[in-house]
């Protein structure tokens, strides 16, 4: 297609869809005709995917998420469909701006953070590389709240996020399945004696299935995103004739991740993780059925993937319908269920392994718990006086009245990875140890990567200019061509285009900063970023505390030699997370104070933006100059800002914790700033308990001071949010080692300030982060995952034009 029938077709599209013409139609209007123009154009190709795919009986992998956070697809579509460049200069010609429209659709935020935004990196790689991968998850009614600062606290509103519609989903009313919830189950004998299972009471959930396209970077791919939303069957209508019943009804997939701190909230969790399994697992088997292969081969046709514990029951489900459903006996569906089940682990935090009581179990699905009760029983038969009593008691699924997710995960799979060098070796080595003696060629590393068209072609295409213009095209298709950069590192005409492209996206952040908190930056500054969920490993707080440090240092001397500094913090807090919120109440209060203080001559700046999101992400990743990886050396499992930063031209300041290491490997120890205790270093503290943050307190007079603000008035309006934090370090004796690392972090920040004053070296190292981003493509990730975990292989029918 071309320009001039590009618009030829949307002028149509719009008249056809609204009676309208270019000057009379709303943004929204245009947004919609721009959309459906778009997906009528990738339909086809779409259908022909899956018919392929069909006709070749080709292998597909299936990624089962509680947790899809794909952002805007607007822009994302275009670019895959080649068409970004013909839609923004066509519109331009009609007199419409392309990112008018893309203002208008809202973020489609069905995950918390990490996780649901590595699921959606994979969504475009699987497809990008053209593999048969799909996803599965909830369609989830409100997304993830949206963030408001009143009196700088964190205030939680719905995110309504369908209210207008989804132009990107198809409803699949034929592909529903039913889902059946709670109520009673016993065995009975059949006429042949075979034990079945028969259902007293409960009530039946309709899953209808809604499908988003995932277009393939220029390939003509297009996979699918199954997303399961609940509906009442029919036949149950009886049932939810009131309010209140319809009402809670309606909750279960109405929310992502209710409130897990109270016992509802809890059971309203387990049962959206079991509707969404089964029906993705019901949904996978109807499908391979209609292939007419035996049933003994399914592993040679489906793969699926266990992200984190949430789908962990699709271990159990899928055994539940081998051996109820289709009669196989339960040793050659435990075979199968092996061989097409894999999980990953994302994090060694004991409170994010899920364990579920076995009464609520029983509760919301009593035939998965009896076959998970099954699957114990003959774990532990088979390796009584095998294996050490004790490790059998440690590793067995249910334990003390638990049900304990992970063990199922990872007995019922062939593999069990972790998402970074340093974190999968930990699981080998701590926390799932246990598990590694019993089968130690399950445990393999996938380290996370990110989808490099989403966080530099839409995000950056002020940088990707310059790449084009420096080192050709080819890093758009293959990352590793970024390392062609490296033989312009003393190029200085290319090291003022990167850092004019730099400055160009830092000043427009700018903009966004003043005209949403109304705070003046300069762009001449220091751009340094923290953005991630606020959780106390993370250690927003050690960024703040330097943060005051280099305030009150000012204040003692206003002439101190530092560069301009703007610090910038992008964090959601779970909403039960009370201490979380106490560290965003202090941050805000703290740029309140920095902010609004002349006698620091603009020195130090402190923003804290509002409700950050994938869209966020995209305006501040461009502008940063400084990336903030600092969480306490083991905690973070992978990272994948710290990946987006690198790419971007941001130096890192990081411990060696999850994906940092592989950072500092891809870089050197010249292009980036580490601090901080080992790894190493926080189990021996751990083992030896000989960790006292008091000593260091009455030891150490600049964190004395620096801590004593919290407390002493420096820092207005925090009374009780100040002493919280104060005593979460001293009287509860800093659990993340914060005051322990402070002083390593006050000296990596100073080098970086050095650095930062020799301008010449500072475009050097950035240069060579970017030049050596390209490990940490998602697309290197999800082939690794195609080769070593799902044996699937991409259709190559497809690529011969
Ligand atoms: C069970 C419940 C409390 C729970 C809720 C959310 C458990 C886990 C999660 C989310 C975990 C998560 O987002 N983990 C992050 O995964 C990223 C992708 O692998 C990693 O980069 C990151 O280090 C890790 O924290």
């Amino acid at each position: 297609m071309d320009k001039k029938e590009f618009k030829k077709k949307f002028k149509r599209r719009l008249a056809e869809k609204f009676a309208m013409e270019v000057t009379d139609a709303s943004s929204n209007e245009l947004y919609q005709t721009l959309g459906s123009l778009m997906t009528s154009a990738y339909s086809q190709d779409w259908r022909e995917t899956w018919k392929d795919y069909r006709e070749n009986n080709q292998k597909q992998s299936y990624y089962f998420s509680i947790e899809f956070l794909p952002g805007k697809m607007l822009k994302s579509n275009l670019l895959n469909m080649g068409w970004l460049e013909l839609v923004e200069e066509g519109l331009d010609e009609l007199g419409i701006q392309l990112n008018d429209l893309v203002e208008i659709e809202p973020d489609m935020a069905l995950g918390n953070g990490g996780l649901g935004r590595l699921a959606s990196c994979f969504m475009d790689s699987i497809a990008s590389c053209g593999l048969p991968g799909n996803g599965n998850g909830i369609r989830y009614e409100y997304g993830l709240f949206k963030q408001r600062f009143v009196d700088n606290y964190q205030v939680e509103l719905p995110d309504e996020w369908l209210q207008k519609g989804n132009l990107w989903e198809v409803r699949k009313e034929s592909k529903a399945v039913d889902v059946q919830i709670g109520g009673n189950v016993y065995l009975k004998p059949d006429q042949y004696g075979k034990l079945s299972p028969v259902y007293e009471g409960g009530s039946k959930l309709r899953a209808v299935p809604y499908d988003t396209g995932m277009v393939g970077y220029q390939n003509k791919i297009v996979n699918t995103m199954r997303l399961w939303s609940l509906e009442i069957p029919p036949e149950e209508e009886d049932r939810y004739r009131s309010i209140e019943a319809r009402r809670s009804f309606e909750d279960l997939t109405s929310v992502l991740y209710p409130d897990d701190s109270n016992e509802a909230g809890r059971k309203m969790r387990l049962t959206q993780e079991y509707f969404f399994v089964s029906a993705g697992v019901q949904s996978i088997l109807r499908y391979f059925k209609s292939l007419n292969q035996p049933m003994d081969e399914i592993n040679q046709y489906a793969a699926i993937h266990i992200n984190d514990t949430h789908p962990a029951m699709c271990v159990a489900e899928f055994m539940r319908l081998l051996v109820d459903e289709e009669q196989m006996s339960w040793e050659r569906a435990w075979d199968l269920t092996r061989k097409v089940m894999s999980y990953t682990n994302h994090t060694i935090m004991a409170e994010a392994l899920e364990k579920w009581s076995i009464d609520m179990m029983k509760n919301v699905c009593p035939r998965i718990y009896q076959i998970i009760e099954e699957i114990d029983r003959r774990f532990v038969e088979e390796l009584i006086g095998v294996q050490d009593f004790d490790l059998i008691q440690r590793t067995r699924i249910i334990q003390d009245g638990q049900v304990h997710m992970a063990h199922l995960a990872i007995i019922g799979s062939h593999s069990t990875n972790g998402v970074a060098k340093l974190h999968s070796d930990l699981l080998k080595s701590v926390v799932l140890h246990d598990f590694y003696l019993l089968y130690p060629d399950r445990f393999n590393n996938k380290t996370n990567g990110i989808a490099m068209r989403r966080w530099v072609q839409l995000a950056n295409p002020a940088m990707s200019k310059v790449l084009d213009a420096t080192i050709g095209k080819t890093w758009r298709k293959n990352s590793d061509d970024l390392r062609l950069l490296l033989n312009y590192e003393e190029d200085d005409q290319v090291l003022n285009a990167l850092a004019e492209a730099k400055y160009q996206n830092k000043r427009s952040l700018a903009a966004y900063i003043k005209s949403h908190c109304g705070i003046e930056v300069s762009p001449e500054a220091i751009f340094d970023v923290q953005i991630k969920r606020l959780h106390a490993y993370k250690r927003q707080l050690l960024n703040l505390l330097h943060i005051i440090k280099l305030y009150l240092d000012l204040k003692e001397n206003p002439e101190l030699p530092i560069e301009p500094r703007v610090f910038i913090f992008g964090a959601k807090a779970a909403p039960s997370y009370h201490y979380a919120k106490s560290i965003i109440k202090v941050i805000n209060e703290v740029a309140s104070l920095i902010n609004a203080d002349e006698t620091i001559k603009g020195k130090l700046k402190l923003v804290f933006l509002e409700n950050y999101n994938v869209s966020l992400a995209e305006r501040i990743i461009p502008a940063a100059d400084v990336s903030e990886q600092i969480s306490l050396a083991s905690k973070e499992a992978s990272g994948t800002s710290n990946m987006k930063l690198m790419l971007n031209g941001a130096v890192t300041i990081a411990t060696l914790d999850g994906a940092n290491v592989e950072i500092r490997d891809a870089v050197g120890d010249d292009n980036i700033a580490i601090f901080g205790l080992t790894e190493g270093e926080v189990y021996q503290y751990y083992e030896k308990r000989n960790y006292h943050a008091i000593d260091l307190y009455e030891r150490d007079t600049t964190i004395q001071k620096v801590v004593n603000a919290l407390i002493d008035g420096t820092i207005p309006n925090i009374t009780k949010e100040g002493q919280e934090i104060f005593d979460s370090l001293i009287k509860y004796n800093d659990e993340f080692f914060v005051l322990r690392d402070f002083e390593d972090y006050c000296a990596a920040q100073m080098s970086v300030n050095q650095a930062y004053q020799d301008t010449r070296r500072w475009r050097q190292i950035s240069l060579r982060n970017t030049a050596n981003a390209g490990r940490f493509s998602s697309d290197r990730t999800v082939q690794q995952y195609a080769d070593d975990i799902w044996q699937i292989e991409p259709l190559f029918a497809h690529n011969d034009n």
